[in-house]
């Protein structure tokens, strides 16, 4: 079985994470979602939710194409999951590449396309207007 893990907020979600969470599955058999806790958006990504972490877990895991949902509370903990969950290939939309190439000595690294004309500042700047 093909493990496939990527990181990320996915508050609002959006078809643009959509785009990215099917195209990640089908790299492989099983999908993991490292999914940024409250905490860690707030205190290291200056990102404030709109949704709760319970509430975004809940939307991911009603995706068919997530197969397991786990919390991502730091920058570090990537090389860690990829030996505990048995990553075969690490996922992330391009607007990344390169950053995780260390991860390379221990797993596949792919950087997929964004969706271009999509994302949460977005949204949120079209509601203001
Ligand atoms: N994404 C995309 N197209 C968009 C918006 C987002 O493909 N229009 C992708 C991003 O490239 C990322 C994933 O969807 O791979 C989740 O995006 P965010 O929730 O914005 O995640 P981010 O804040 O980039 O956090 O440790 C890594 C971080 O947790 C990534």
């Amino acid at each position: 079985m093909k493990r496939v893990i990527t990181y990320g907020t996915y508050d609002l979600l959006h078809y643009g994470h959509i785009n990215l969470l099917q195209r990640a599955r089908a790299l492989g058999d099983y999908l993991i979602v490292a999914l940024s806790t409250d905490e860690f958006n707030w205190n290291s990504k200056q990102k404030k939710c709109y949704f709760s972490y319970e509430k975004r877990k809940k939307m991911l895991e009603a995706l068919r194409c997530v197969d397991l949902v786990i919390p991502e509370n730091n920058w570090e903990q990537k090389t860690e999951d990829v030996q505990l969950y048995k990553v075969d290939t690490f996922v992330m939309g391009d607007d990344w590449k390169g950053k995780f190439d260390f991860l390379k000595d221990q797993c596949e690294v792919v950087y997929l396309p964004r969706t271009p004309e999509i994302s949460t500042t977005q949204i949120k700047a079209d509601l203001k207007s």
